[in-house]
């Protein structure tokens, strides 16, 4: 009841009367037993862990063999971010544009309040301040969420700067802070909504636990919010990993890669240079595996800081073959997700390191052996297909010494690229800012278990942005055109495609560390010291510009992966006009005009 609220609620323990105002009225809406303040100590991650492993929330792992680390199984119908149920609610519907849902905030508020309403009796609610980016620098952005999750917390204190030192900022300061509310409610896809209020600096997740749903500080801070905050304040927030690639000089070159979700940007950003590139010394630094904020700083280049703390990575796939920088980072204070639980209590996930195990509980709970199969004749899966690990970006080996600088890094290149069984080819290069930011705006990826729906169905995802772009996205491509003019010394912008198949179904390219190899002529060319082939679609390497050395691949593979077929790219930028159309006049006229190029070069 609510008379007893002010005792037990502890609202007061901030100075900070907005903050203690918004704790009150959300309390009130979800009605905890208790509400606690995170300090982000080791303490009070021990203290949760020990009741998570009580509760069943957390299983303790191997703690010889895999220190400090625990492991999690979410509800079955809760394994991905779930974008139908993911919103904008702006006061006018044109602000959300064609890409997003939409709802009214007063109807969102409503609907949402009706699942939180009392939805945390029994529970605890835990009220984390976090910094987005480095505590205190002028380019961070401070939230506070409010959870009954153990689990999230545990995740939100890796993947941000959260606790004491984030809460006597916004004191000190009697800061603004973005409020996030999430609760776990029924954990009921039918009572799940994610609702992004950007003119209210707000966001209200309810009904899941996992991911980008429940991690506030991620998508929906530092991307929904961000980017709308971005377009007001002329920067940038971009779903781009950020890595640098040092030569035996001493430079480093740094670049920013937008691929939409589960397409290689944790693999990329902590690359090992391949065998046959050994020799040139080069070293790989990363900086960020998911999101960028960029701003023009005053030497008019790009400049990018990650405002993550940690990674929330893919694991299936991953090997010490593939990523040994992330195999040596997941031995130690790291959370495992939906992956394979061995009897010794450590984990195995499809296309881990051999042995495969002989047996296990796998995702569901269920036993599991190899070889099994479902009612349909289908392999039963040990993980699944988005089963993840939360890991402090700290313990990366290849981990940047300028995560904490305020100013970032400067940016090179940009990258594009996508999972594209056909049409794209290995790499090109734009022919200007405009260009690129077309070959952005067109980009399109096979769908993959990162979001519930058809796998492998191509669908446009600009920028990488389609699930995270917080506003109307013929804005967004506005507002990187204007970026683009703003800029003394702009970064080139690239497409690649390391996905690109034969007609048997097998990838033409061996990806992971070889692409490298694509990364130096990328940077070659952002230092004027390679010529390239003009094609219709942009420059592409001439094939003995690609270091092949100690790499071994058909003879016939290379000619595969740069060819173009016009009369495909032709239906290409017939369907890129079909998706341009649902933009309506909110589309920026240069897009129009680059299409009519690109038609044009391609009749020629
Ligand atoms: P999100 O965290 O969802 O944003 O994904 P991400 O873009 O960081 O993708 P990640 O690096 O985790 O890779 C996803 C899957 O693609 C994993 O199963 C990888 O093994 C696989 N993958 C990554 N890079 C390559 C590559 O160069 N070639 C091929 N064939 N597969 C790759
Ligand atoms: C993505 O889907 O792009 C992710 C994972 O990085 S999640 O945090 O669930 O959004
Ligand atoms: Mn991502």
């Amino acid at each position: 009841m609510a008379q007893s609220a002010g005792v037990r609620y502890n609202y007061f323990m901030t100075k900070h009367k907005e903050l203690a105002k918004w704790v009150k009225e959300c309390a009130e809406l979800c009605r905890p037993d208790k509400v606690v303040w995170c300090d982000g100590s080791e303490e009070e991650k021990a203290r949760l862990e020990k009741e998570a492993f009580k509760t069943g929330e957390l299983i303790q792992l191997n703690q010889k063999k895999l220190p400090g680390c625990v492991f999690h199984r979410t509800a079955l119908n809760d394994v991905a971010r779930t974008e139908h149920l993911t919103y904008i609610c702006t006061r006018n519907k044109r602000e959300a544009g064609p890409t997003n849902n939409w709802m009214p905030p007063k109807e969102g508020y409503a609907k949402a309040a009706e699942i939180f309403k009392g939805s945390m009796r029994g529970r605890t609610m835990y009220i984390m301040p976090f910094s987005m980016g480095p505590v205190g620098s002028p380019f961070s952005k401070v939230g506070v969420q409010l959870t009954d999750s153990a689990y999230v917390v545990l995740n939100m204190r890796i993947m941000t700067r959260m606790g004491k030192a984030v809460l006597d900022l916004l004191e000190k300061t009697n800061g603004d802070f973005i409020r996030c509310l999430h609760g776990k409610a029924e954990l009921d896809v039918n009572k799940r909504l994610i609702l992004h209020f950007p003119e209210d600096r707000t966001i209200w997740s309810v009904g899941s636990g996992y991911g980008g749903n429940a991690l506030l500080g991620k998508k929906c801070l530092s991307l929904r919010i961000g980017s709308y905050l971005g377009r007001t304040e002329s920067w940038m927030a971009e779903h781009m990993l950020i890595m640098g690639i040092e030569e035996p000089s001493g430079y480093i070159a740094y670049v920013a890669a937008a691929f939409p979700s589960a397409c290689g940007k944790t693999n990329l950003a902590m690359l090992l240079p391949p065998e046959g590139l050994k020799r040139k010394g080069y070293r790989i630094w990363t900086v960020g595996d998911d999101i960028a904020w960029m701003k023009i700083d005053t030497d008019g280049k790009l400049w990018a800081v990650n405002p993550e703390y940690g990674l929330f990575g893919v694991a299936p796939g991953t090997n010490s073959k593939t990523n040994p920088n992330i195999m040596a980072a997941v031995q130690k204070n790291t959370i495992y997700t939906n992956v394979l639980l061995k009897k010794d209590k450590t984990v195995w996930w499809e296309g881990d390191d051999p042995p495969v195990p002989a047996e296990g509980i796998n995702w569901q709970g269920k036993s599991w052996k190899p070889g099994m199969v479902d009612e349909n004749g289908e392999p039963k899966v040990a993980a699944h297909p988005n089963a993840r690990f939360t890991v402090p970006i700290k313990n990366v080996p290849s981990i940047t010494n300028r995560l904490e600088h305020h100013h970032g890094v400067p940016i090179s290149a940009i990258i594009f690229g996508g999972r594209r069984a056909k049409l794209a080819p290995l790499v090109y290069e734009s022919f200007n800012w405009q260009h690129g930011v077309f070959v952005g705006a067109t980009m399109a990826s096979e769908r993959t278990a990162a979001q519930f729906g058809k796998q492998g169905e191509v669908r446009r995802d600009p920028m990488a942005m389609l699930p995270f772009c917080g506003y109307n996205m013929g804005d967004y491509f506005k507002h990187w055109l204007e970026m683009g003019k703003k800029m003394a010394q702009p970064p080139k912008i690239f497409n690649i495609n390391w996905f690109r198949k034969d007609d048997d179904g097998n990838f033409l390219w061996p990806g992971f560390g070889e692409n490298l190899r694509v990364l130096e002529w990328i940077i070659s060319r952002c230092k004027g010291e390679v010529a390239a082939v003009e094609t219709p679609i942009g420059y592409l390497p001439h094939e003995n510009d690609v270091d092949m050395t100690g790499l071994r691949i058909p003879r016939d593979n290379m000619n595969k992966l740069l060819a173009i077929s016009k009369q495909d790219w032709k239906d290409e930028a017939a369907s890129v006009k079909e998706f341009f159309d649902t933009f309506g006049k909110d589309l920026p006229k240069e897009m129009t005009t680059e299409l009519k190029y690109l038609q044009k070069r391609l009749s020629k």
